[in-house]
């Protein structure tokens, strides 16, 4: 896989000398950077002029200098046309402005002061060369084509076998298939090995990117301000969201403040996100927060847009909207648009567009991860190196939740290599502080594509949680206003590791994954942002308010107390409540690369969340104390015994081979009849059939009295075939037998042993009750008050005058 033959990797060639390298500027002026060219003498800015050594890439980097820190941007510009090369805009002096650069091309790099008190920084410039690596086997480098391809995947076990290949499988797939992306032709071979059927959904992907791209500029060019809460019209480029978040902060410093997350990225970059709520800087006034964020994979382009729009519509509708208004009153909004900003760079600066040979970065996944590659791929930025798209960590496979089971990569270049440990990278690292330091009662992580509202588990082994119908409700109405289809996240295919499989079982802070659009991971803005956020045609949520209106809901939820727990009690002015859990969950038994296991590894998590009383009575929104890993898990207890076993007798005869069901209808049709209460309790039926050689092919297919099919077995290979439902209503079914290939048509190998059989619902799960600890300090940090805290969700619960009287809490915990 990957970029073999036509990867590049870098020579870094030493530019300005050093007196060269500090810029000053006596005043700080906000404004955009990377707009144009300023004149020299313009104040709030320093420039200089370059000339490009290589073919290749410039890196142009800020570092603050003596300890002042303030907020420099840097941006590149083509001298002769003044059009943008590069920027970046992050919130300090930390900058990385990285992109593509022609030898002999005449640059003027230009570094602006936005704020704060610094009046110089330091400039690097690197100009790395492009190289091809290695020799080409033949001139004129073949063309490596990328394709979606549909594989049949009839039963769930092919799906993870699927996944076992190490291929690039989307989100967008169904019962019996899913879509799955060919890079190059030795994807196309492991594949074609593996025996599955597939067929061919878009056999130029290089293509749709080129005329996706034409679409976006024709749409721009057309369209002054679109209908989204900002008026855009294209994709941004990391620079953009960048200066947006910290313009939407300085514009409404009492309602929204920028962050820098606590750990850069691989290559350096500071990662930023707002938080909005009224009276912003007092993050600890006990509201509940709920957090939106996108990218993790950095082709999903509309992850990020979605997330950032999301921040202007909550700030719009502060003004104008009494609703948003009221919403936004009581609760913290943390956005953070793009988790994973080296490798969102990387494939948004990727020119031209569709130009796969070229590096394959517009579809990268990953972060910029080296140190687990081999030994000659370890160094070289992550825009030039010679790993291509294979080298990185799957930021969405590297949290502790459940790490190191079924459907992550076990090795380096797997699309969805998992890392070297739980959370060993600085995208997973910045959210699992954000989720460890807040009681984030809400979280919705963005992703292209496939039109799902995902909720825990990603694999099908960890049952669902005690409070399964709570969350599927809420899943469920997010999903009636984006269209999409809400689900389970196993229900598609295993995943471990994922965001919200280590951020809703080690807190209780309800966590969903949106797979935005079906057309692609960057299809046409116009649709997958516009049409998808706003709910109008073509978005599945065309008519019902679509991710606008999902997003509001989750607020809605986040504000509900019903929905969380609450600590109320007073507690005098200026005193500061802790609220403290550590606890270990072990992932799962860590997969090896030979396909053994070792046992799991034991992850420790510390919550630690802090409420700043204003004096008298509070009320702090927190998540509940146990967390679902240990609450128990959802079941049913039966209300009767389950239904006797039914056989199904084989009618007479063999029908015809038939390799097109349902299209060709020729089958046999065993009907059975599945009873209900009062007289039996069904947890499940199991259906079954067998034949003698594996070589022939019966499938299966259940069908209710409506005539849909509800479930099915139709796997090659084997001698058997068995159809399970789960909480199967009562009524009329039946057996469809298609004789799928007979080994010796002369003979016929046909199925007996037909039978349906019943079993009692599986019982819920309960497990211990599980305790913060609540402490108080005074104004000088003293303790003076400590409790444990039992609070279920939609629990409020009064500690009282736990900073002045703990015996009294104390009291409160035996109850
Ligand atoms: O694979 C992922 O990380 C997510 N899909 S994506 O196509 N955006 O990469 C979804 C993870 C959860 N999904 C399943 N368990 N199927
Ligand atoms: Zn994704």
């Amino acid at each position: 896989m990957g970029a073999a033959g036509l990867a590049i990797f870098g020579i870094t060639v030493p530019s300005a000398t050093a007196a060269d390298n500090v810029l000053r500027a006596d005043q700080a002026v906000a404004r955009a950077c990377h707009a144009s060219v300023l004149s020299r003498r313009a104040s709030g800015a320093d420039q200089r002029e370059l000339t490009s050594t290589v073919d290749g890439l410039i890196q142009a980097r800020l570092a603050p200098r003596d300890g002042a820190e303030g907020d420099w941007d840097v941006a590149v510009f083509d001298k002769a046309t003044g059009k943008i090369v590069a920027a970046s805009s992050a919130l300090r002096s930390r900058e990385l402005a990285e992109s593509f650069v022609k030898k002999g091309q005449q640059l003027v790099v230009q570094a602006c002061r936005y704020a704060g008190p610094a009046r110089t920084v330091t400039l690097g410039v690197d100009f790395l060369a492009l190289t091809p690596q290695g020799t080409p086997t033949t001139t004129g480098t073949p063309v490596q084509r990328a394709e979606v391809v549909r594989v049949q995947t009839p039963e769930r076990k092919d799906k993870n076998r699927l996944l076992g290949l190490g291929l690039d499988v989307t989100e967008k797939g169904d019962a019996t298939g899913v879509e799955v992306v060919l890079a190059d032709d030795a994807d196309r071979k492991t594949l074609r090995d593996s025996g599955f059927q597939f067929s061919t959904v878009n056999p130029d992907l290089s293509r749709t990117a080129r005329e996706d791209a034409a679409k976006d500029r024709v749409y721009a060019a057309k369209v002054q301000a679109s209908a989204l809460p900002s008026g855009r019209t294209s994709y941004r480029h990391l620079y953009e969201y960048e200066y947006e978040l910290k313009e939407l902060a300085r514009r409404n410093s009492k309602l929204v403040k920028a962050f820098t997350l606590s750990n850069p990225t691989v290559e350096g970059r500071d990662v930023v996100g707002v938080e909005i709520a009224t009276d912003v800087d007092n993050i600890a006034d006990g509201k509940p927060v709920n957090v939106t964020m996108g990218v993790h994979h950095a082709r999903e382009w509309p992850a990020s847009e979605h997330a950032i729009e999301w921040a202007y519509e909550l700030v719009n509708g502060y003004q104008k909207d009494p609703a948003i208004k009221s919403l936004v009153g009581r609760t913290r909004n943390i956005v953070v648009p793009i988790v994973n900003a080296d490798g969102f760079s990387i494939s948004r600066e990727a020119e031209p567009k569709g130009d796969f040979s070229r590096f394959d970065y517009e579809m990268k996944r990953k972060n910029c991860r080296a140190d687990d590659s081999p030994p000659n791929l370890r160094s070289g930025v992550c825009k030039a190196n010679p790993g291509g798209r294979d080298r990185g960590t799957d930021p969405n496979r590297n949290y502790a939740g459940f790490w190191g089971g079924a459907g992550a990569g076990v090795t380096w270049s797997s699309e969805t290599f998992r890392g070297s440990a739980p959370f060993s990278e600085p995208e997973t690292r910045n959210i699992r502080e954000i989720v460890s330091k807040r009681q984030v009662t809400n979280l919705i992580t963005l992703h292209t594509y496939g039109n799902l509202v995902l909720r825990p588990p990603g694999v099908a082994d960890v049952r669902a949680p005690l409070e399964e119908p709570v969350v599927k409700a809420l899943g469920d109405k997010m999903a009636s206003r984006n269209g999409y289809d809400s689900i389970p996240s196993w229900g598609l295919y295993d995943t471990t590791g994922t965001t919200e499989d280590w951020s809703y079982w080690a807190t209780g802070g309800f966590g969903f994954t949106f797979e935005i659009n079906t057309a692609g991971f960057h299809p046409a803005y116009e649709n997958a942002v516009v049409a998808e956020y706003t709910g109008v045609a073509p978005a599945a949520g065309a008519g019902k308010g679509g991710n606008r209106a999902a997003f509001l809901d989750m607020l809605s939820n986040a504000a509900d107390p019903a929905a969380h727990s609450t600590l109320i009690g007073s507690a005098p002015r200026g005193y500061q409540l802790k609220l403290h859990k550590t606890f270990q969950t072990p992932t799962s038994p860590v997969v090896q690369p030979d396909g053994t296991t070792k046992p799991p590894i034991y992850v420790t998590d510390k919550l630690d969340s802090t409420y700043s009383s204003t004096g008298g009575r509070f009320a702090w929104s927190i998540n509940p104390s146990t967390r679902p890993y240990v609450a128990g898990r959802y079941g049913r207890e039966p209300q009767g015994p389950p239904q006797a076993t039914q056989t199904l007798a084989n009618p007479p005869g063999v029908p015809a081979e038939n390799t097109n069901f349902p299209g060709n209808p020729v089958s046999e049709r065993i009907p059975f009849t599945v009873k209900g209460l009062p007289e039996v309790d069904n947890g499940r039926f199991d259906v079954s059939v067998q034949w003698t050689s594996p070589n022939t092919d019966w499938d299966l297919y259940i069908v209710n009295s409506a005539g849909e099919v509800v479930t099915q077995s139709a796997s090659g290979g084997t001698n058997s075939e068995r159809a399970t439902l789960l909480d199967p209503p009562a009524g009329e079914y039946a057996a469809i037998m298609v004789n799928y290939d007979q080994v010796d048509p002369a003979n016929p190998d046909d199925w007996a042993n037909g039978k349906v059989e019943f079993s009692s619902p599986i019982p819920p799960t309960y497990g211990p009750k599980e305790a913060y600890t609540l402490t108080c300090t005074d104004r000088i940090g003293r303790l003076v008050g400590i409790a444990d805290v039992y609070a279920d969700r939609g629990q409020t619960v009064d500690v009282g005058e736990v900073c002045t009287n703990s015996a009294r809490a104390n009291k409160q915990r035996r109850r």
